[in-house]
This record gives structure tokens, sequence and C-alpha cells, in this order.
């Protein structure tokens, strides 16, 4: 995992070929790079979905099984990270030399963080000029608030990066340029003179900082260090990593065939196994009583559903990590989250879009399955008789929309299903249908995500489309609160209806999200199924705002009182009335319209600065801070997400293609008076004679 273009594909190439999966090494820039299979992914250099495989690593004589998922770096793919998280059991977060902790880099950090998953660290591009591995050291310290623990250092530098220094063998690693081996031969050497100092130095501080995490180690390490085998100080360094103490790095450059045979070596020493992990948790979710389950072939079957794909040959595809028993071809599993059995048809262990069949997968594996019907992301696959729901993943929302259309009618049919299999991929990605307009809008994470989609829906599924300007995902807040009483009457021939309700609304308290709904009817004065279906009416209504039909993410109601009627009065009458009455109500609250801000972070030529800043400007956009890193100039902003499309093509013509820009959602904020009135005038297509929108 890490910021985009830090070599993470590069390395996992590199894994491949050094591990025996492949004979040939496939390079990003060249469109060869197994793990980039999608077309998408190899026309733009990029990665776009996670891809999965397996490989075995020896290490002191005994073979090591390692599961590898390769995670894009874009923000705009961040499910795909997500989900990796979420599955496995540890991580590699590489960084560029140059570049060091980039802001991508920190936000993989911090969801590794979330799932708690120990990670190593791999210093990459060492070969590259203004590389530095220890200005890299001590950002991971500072921005990442982690505590770093060089096992290596690296062998020269920039031009004359030669290999790595392993600082508890004091040997130096060399791998030679002129090689015909691809790095695959490497010799050990002796520490040269001039290097000694810094070694010990180094190796000094590394001692330290693995004693420091082991009480009974510190005391010995105090008393009398030379007491100290190179077995315990191993094992202790795995077990601070495992407990998210230390982050063992290495360092190297992927791109120059040199550094990641150790990186594996580190790997299989610090990396947890699933047995380290221990246990998952969940709940039965039928008597909601907490369970447990052990890393066991043994146990009944568990395993979580992290990713759906969808292949021309197999068809669907429901990536599964097993987590207790076994799975087989053959079985009868049960998805928990909608209790209903599915037969697993085929099992396969996953070598990025090329399938492997297998009869049976063991706890603590990762493989792919065909045949069911209905599996989506999040879901928890058991044994039948020994249910257990693990915990799904959260995904963010999309804040940015497209409207799309087939070119001929006659498509409509496919471009819905083609719609609905991506969605069903990617939970970052929604579907939904303009009542009004009967438009149909595509909602993503942002302008590259969706222009990923439409590619695919053309190429894959063969549907040529018109779309629409890419359109920010507004939402709605109320800040004022008022009374009101509705009275729902109605009188036709037989059987009437009515319901009366006085409430309060307006914004939710402090930090509260969704809806705050607080009953004040005493017991007695009116049915609970009738104040329950008024809690589901204005829940309801949060999906469409009083200024343009945008949600409001949260919403107080009191309810105060209820009159109902023993024959015209029933539970659906009541939610129309909280419907009717929200309606009425919610324009008297001053609301306001929200928009989706964004965090950027520009890296420019100094030269550029002044122009940078001062587009930033005209986009509404905040300067934030600015620092130097490896002679470039680093700009922080926020800016509205509505001001920022197209920004890429922006910065190019800007900069001569010199700067590059990472965007990423930060919150949403209120939308200036005058723009939101211009916005709401565009989107209701209204001219409001007075100031419809008349919060200050
Ligand atoms: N000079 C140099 N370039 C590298 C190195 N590792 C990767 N690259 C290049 O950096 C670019 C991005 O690499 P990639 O593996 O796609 O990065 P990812 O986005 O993290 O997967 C490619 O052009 C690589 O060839 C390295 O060690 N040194
Ligand atoms: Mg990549």
């Amino acid at each position: 995992m890490a910021h985009i273009d830090a070599g993470k594909t590069t390395a996992t190439e590199r894994i491949l070929f050094y591990t025996g999966l492949t004979h040939r090494m496939g390079e990003v820039h060249n469109g060869a790079a197994v793990m980039d299979w999608m077309i998408q992914e190899k026309e733009r250099g990029i990665t776009i979905t996670s891809a999965a495989t397996t490989s075995y690593w020896k290490y002191n004589g005994q073979e090591y099984k390692i599961n590898i998922i390769d995670t894009p770096g874009h923000v705009d793919f961040t499910v795909e990270v997500e989900r990796s998280l979420r599955v496995l059991d540890g991580a590699v977060a590489l960084f560029c030399g140059v570049g060091g902790v980039e802001p991508q880099s920190e936000t993989v950090w911090r969801q590794a963080e979330k799932y708690r998953v120990p990670r190593i660290a791999f210093i990459n591009k060492l070969d590259r000029v203004g590389s530095d591995f220890y200005r890299v050291v001590s950002e991971i310290k500072s921005k990442l608030k982690a505590n770093p623990a060089p096992m290596q250092i690296p062998f020269g530098s920039e031009e004359k990066f030669k290999g790595v220094i392993d600082l508890i063998e004091r040997k130096a690693i060399v791998w030679d340029d002129d090689d015909e081996t691809l790095g695959l031969k490497f010799e050990y050497k002796d520490i040269p003179g001039d290097m000694v100092e810094t070694v010990e130095e180094w190796r000094e501080k590394l001692v330290e900082t693995v004693c420091e995490t082991d009480d009974e180690l510190l005391e010995r390490f105090l008393a009398d260090r030379d007491s100290i085998t190179v077995e315990e100080f191993m094992l202790a360094a795995r077990k601070a990593t495992i407990s998210l103490k230390i982050v063992p790095v290495y360092c190297g450059a992927a791109f120059r065939n040199k550094g990641i045979q150790c990186l594996l070596d580190g790997i299989v020493t610090f990396l947890p196994s699933p047995l380290d992990v221990g246990s998952v948790k969940g709940i039965n979710p039928f008597i909601k009583k907490a369970e447990e389950r052990a890393p066991d072939i043994n146990q009944p079957l568990t395993a979580l559903a992290f990713k759906i794909a969808t292949d021309p040959f197999v068809g669907k595809l429901a990536y599964l990590r097993v987590y207790s028993g076994v799975i087989r071809s053959g079985d009868l599993v049960l998805n928990t989250r909608v209790n209903k059995k599915e037969r697993i048809a085929r099992l396969y262990q996953m070598h990025a879009n090329k399938q492997n069949p297998k009869e049976v997968i063991e706890a603590g594996d990762i493989c792919a399955i065909v045949g069911f019907k209905d599996i989506k992301t999040g879901d928890t696959l058991t044994d039948p008789r020994k249910p257990i729901s693990l915990e799904s993943m959260n995904f963010p929302e999309p804040v940015i929309s497209i409207v799309i259309e087939p070119k001929t009618q006659a498509d409509i049919d496919r471009l819905s299903q083609a719609l609905n299999k991506l969605a069903d991929e990617d939970p970052t990605f929604q579907v939904k249908l303009d009542e009004d307009s009967g438009q149909t809008i595509m909602n993503g994470m942002g302008e590259l995500h969706l222009e990923v989609l439409i590619d695919r829906i053309k190429r894959e599924f063969g549907v040529e489309c018109n779309q629409g300007l890419p359109q920010v995902n507004y939402k709605e807040a109320l800040t004022n609160t008022v009374i009101h009483r509705e009275v729902f009457k109605k009188q036709t021939g037989g059987k009437g209806r009515f319901a009366e309700i006085n409430f309060e609304i307006g914004p939710a308290d402090e930090d509260l999200n969704g809806l705050q709904f607080i009953n004040e009817i005493r017991t007695g004065d009116l049915p609970a199924e009738f104040i329950q279906a008024v809690e589901k009416g204005f829940r309801e209504s949060m999906f469409n705002g009083p200024l343009a039909s945008y949600p409001l993410d949260n919403l107080k109601v009191i309810l105060k009182e209820g009159v109902y009627h023993p024959v015209d009065s029933d539970a659906l009458t009541f939610e129309l009335a909280a419907k009717i009455g929200f309606r009425k109500a919610a324009q008297m609250t001053d609301p306001v319209l929200l928009e989706p801000i964004m965090a950027a972070e520009v890296v420019t030529p100094e030269e550029y600065m002044g122009d940078v800043i001062s587009d930033f400007n005209r986009r509404r956009g905040q300067v934030e801070g600015m620092e130097t890193r490896a002679g470039a100039r680093i700009i922080k902003a926020k800016v509205p997400l509505a001001e920022q499309f197209g920004y890429v093509t922006t910065l190019r013509t800007l900069t001569s293609g010199r700067a590059t820009a990472t965007m990423e959602f930060s919150h949403y904020e209120e939308v200036h008076p005058e723009i939101a009135k211009e916005v709401l005038e565009r989107i209701t297509g209204k001219t409001y004679l007075y100031n419809h929108y008349h919060h200050q």
C-alpha cells in the first residue's frame, strides 16, 4: 500500500519473479505488469483494482506461503485499499525515496491503523536523484507518528546506489548493475571502513528501539547488553511489529531490482501469520450473541467476502478470506446477511486475473468462488450449523455524479445491466434514477473513477453512451429549529384517514449523525406503532432536503403531541403526516446548501508556486500551508470540489507538466449564500423573485 507511483506494482512484479511465480519481469510503463492486468490499468500505467496472488518464499530453511494483494494508490479507488486491509494480516507500506510520506501514504496508513494491521515499511527509489532514506525515516516518525525501526540502511545513494546494509548481520548486500539475472544474484560484502561508524550508530538505535518495547529485554539491555542473542532480538522485534509498537524499515530500488529479497525475508520474519492474529470476533446473527472462531481447520467455516469481480470466462467471482475451518467445492454455506444458503460450485486460487482451480481452501487463506446467487462485498459465509457474522466494511459516500444515457435507445437494458454489474463490484459506485428527469445518474469517488467506469461500459459491455458533465453531490442542512403542527385528514366515502402530530424540527445536536428522534408523548397517549411510523416518515424525508432534494446528514425531531382517531388512523397515515409535515416545516428552518471540500496537495518547482497559488484563489480555495521537500515546493489547500473539475489538466498547462497534484475528500462545508443561490437556481430551474435562500 502507498501513494500513487511509489512502486507497489513494480515491487510486486519483482516478488512474483524472485519467488518463481513468473519468469519474465513485467514493467508498469510497458503495460506488461502481471498485477496491472486490466486494459485501463495497462493504458494508464496505474493500478485500479486490487489484484491478489499467492507465492512461496524460503527463509532459513523453511517455506512460507504469502498471499499478496497489490493495491491502487489513487484515492478514487480507495475502496480497493479498504477491502484489502480488512482481510490482510500484514501490510508493506512503500514510500518513494524522493517524495517521502506523500498524502495518499498518510491516507492508507490511517486505514491500516483503523484495522490494526501490522506493517513494515519499504523505502523505494533510492536510485533516484534527490532520494534520501534518512529523511523518509524521520517523516515516518513525524507525519505518521509511527516508530520506525530500520533493519537496514542504504549502501550508496542516487546513481551510486548499490544495495543495502543489514544492520544486525553487519553485512553489505550488493546487486551488480550489469547483472543479467535481473537481480536474482547478489553478494554479501564487508562494510567499507568509512561506513562502519554510521552502521554502528544505526545498529545501536535499532537495538534500543526494539528493547524499549519489552520491559524484561530493556532491563537486560541496560544491565548486560551482551547477554541478548540475535534470536531473542528478532523474536522481540517480531512481537513488537505484531503489537503495532514498531515498524521495521527496509529499503531498495525495485525498478533496479535491488532490495526485494530482503523485503521478502522481512515479510516472513516480522509480519504475523494467521496463527499470530488469533481468533476473529463476530456475533451469531440469530441470537445476537458474541462468538469467536480460532484460525483452525477443525473449527466451523467462517469466511468474509471482500471483493466481487466479473470475469469474462468464469463469470461472477467472490473473493473470500477464510478465517476458520475449510471450504470445499460443492459445499453448502450460509450467507448470514440474507440468511440464505449458497452452493460453492468451484474454488480458485487467484493469480491476478487467472484462476487456479482448487478442491479445498483452509483457514488463513484467500480464494475466489463462483456459482453463487447473492453475495455482496462484506458478507460473511459460514457453516450453516454454526452461523457467525463478522463486521462488514465501511465505504465512503460518492461525492460526484454524472448523467449517462445510451447512444441508441435499443441499448437501454444493456446499459442498466452493465451499471448493475459494476455497482455489484464496487461499493463506492452507485447508480440512481432521477425521478423528475428520468435520467440515469452514476455516483462515484472522483472524475477518474467515473471515467474508468464509463470506459469499461464501452469496452467490456460494448455499450456506446453519452455522458453529461460531472456534478458535485451537494447536501443540505437545517440551521434553525421550528415547531409545526400537521393535521392529515381525508374523508372519502367510507373509512377516512386521520393523523395529527405536533413536533419540533431542526439540526441534530453537535456531532450526531442521522436522525435524532425524541419522543415526548406520554406512554399510552399514542399507540407505539404510530410513533414508529412517524419516525420512519422523518427518516425517509432525510433523503430529500427542502432546498433542492439533496440529502440531510442529520436531523433532530422532537415529537411533542399526537392525536389519533380510533377508526380512521393507521401507521401509514402517521408516516405520511410526518413526511408532509417535514416538507412544510423544514422550509422554515433556514436550510443551507453544503458542498464537498477537497484537501489538495500540489508538488511544484519553485518557479510556478505563485501561479499555482493564484489559481487556487480563483477556485475559492484556501492555501493552508507550504513546505519544501527535496527541492520542490509543496502547497496544501482546501478547495471546493465544484471548482476542481479538470484541475489536473489545468495544472499541467500552468506548470508545463512539472507539477503533480493529489486530492482527497476532506469534509462538507456550507456554500457561500450567493453561490448557493446560483446553484439552486440552476438545479431547480426556477428564478426566485425573493431570496428563496434566506440564510445569511
Ligand atoms: N527510478 C526508479 N523508478 C521506479 C522504482 N520503482 C518504481 N519505479 C517507477 O515508478 C513508476 C511507478 O511505479 P508503480 O510500480 O506503477 O507504482 P505504484 O503506483 O505504487 O504501483 C513506474 O514508472 C516505475 O517504473 C525505483 O526503484 N526506481
Ligand atoms: Mg500500482
